[in-house]
């Protein structure tokens, strides 16, 4: 699909020769994506370079510690960099100015529509930070805590605590690495894995109530509607993770999340084990992914999506 790709050395000699960068994550951002960004974003800086991350979305507060440099037309954009972003979909409203305009794409999502002039992309990576970190170090910029902490999260994050299946002896000495200029691993870990907002606690005991089973319970479904993200006061901060609830109960392949966005705009979730792929799950609504966990955004009622969803899951699971 990718016919634009570039090598990590080339990336490194591309950015080594940019600047005024605008570093652009994807919306509903996570660590990966502000990680990469921001861990790319302290590199370029120590080249001399003037750069700043931007973002459809607010940065969520648990993020704060990365301290990023966000972009409020303080410079003239002159190169466009996406991190983590597969698609110019996922670029959000707000920065869809930049969507024909991406210089260059870093990314590690196997469904990478290749939008970017050129992109360097590695889809058997567990996290963008991973390559992000290659680039850096082809850049041949010294590791330093921020950067370290940048990455680490992301890292972290993408691989689930180092637990998922992408995760490589590369990736531990990718994080070895970052351990060693300072990353700040048992307070990373704390953040986002360790402890909970009472909100993210809130929202899942309101999910596991509507909790259903399909197809021999081998699929598992869990819905959050507006009015209840409304009622608890969550924030986009609060979610994460619960999509990844479902595929954990024994026996299930498919863990599925609908969480409404607006009245007929739904974003479902796709979690699976090696028993069904979930990239292709969401590609059947037009969304995509990583082969264990992808997402799509569906236009209509919870119970259209709900149906929709469902007769992805069943085609895969006949698969
Ligand atoms: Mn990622």
């Amino acid at each position: 699909m990718i016919n634009n790709g570039i090598t990590v050395q080339q990336t490194a000699e591309y950015l080594k020769n940019a600047d005024n960068i605008l570093l652009l994550c994807h919306k509903n951002p996570d660590g990966d994506t502000l990680g990469s960004a921001g861990g790319l974003m302290y590199a370029l800086k120590k080249l001399g370079k003037v750069c700043a991350v931007a973002c459809n979305d607010e940065i969520p507060q648990k993020y704060d510690f990365l301290d990023l440099d966000v972009f409020s037309g303080q410079f003239t954009p002159e190169y466009i960099v996406a991190v983590d972003v597969a698609d110019t979909k996922l670029l959000g409203d707000k920065m869809a100015e930049y969507a024909d305009k991406v210089d260059l794409c870093i990314d590690h999502h196997p469904s990478n529509t290749g939008y970017a002039t050129m992109v360097c992309c590695d889809g058997k990576l567990p996290a963008a930070a991973q390559l992000v970190l290659q680039v850096v170090q082809a850049m041949e910029v010294e590791l330093d805590v921020n950067i370290a902490n940048c990455l680490y999260t992301g890292l972290m994050t993408d691989t689930g605590c180092f637990k998922y299946s992408a995760t490589t002896a590369e990736t531990h000495i990718a994080a070895a690495q970052l351990l060693n200029a300072g990353a700040a691993h048992d307070f990373i870990a704390n953040r986002f894995f360790m402890s909970k907002s009472r909100k993210t606690i809130a929202l899942e005991k309101h999910a596991l109530n509507t909790l259903e089973y399909y197809f021999d319970d081998k699929c598992a479904v869990i819905e959050l509607p507006t009015d209840v993200l409304t009622e608890i006061g969550a924030q986009p901060g609060d979610i994460d993770g619960i999509s990844a609830m479902p595929r954990t109960i024994e026996g299930v392949d498919v863990g599925i999340t609908i969480r409404q966005i607006s009245e007929s705009v739904f974003k479902v979730s796709v979690r699976t084990n090696e028993n069904a792929n979930a990239n292709e799950i969401a590609a059947g609504l037009g969304g995509g992914g990583h082969t264990k966990a992808a997402g799509c955004e569906v236009m209509g009622s919870m119970e259209s999506v709900k149906n929709a969803i469902l007769r992805e899951v069943e085609t895969a699971l006949c698969r």
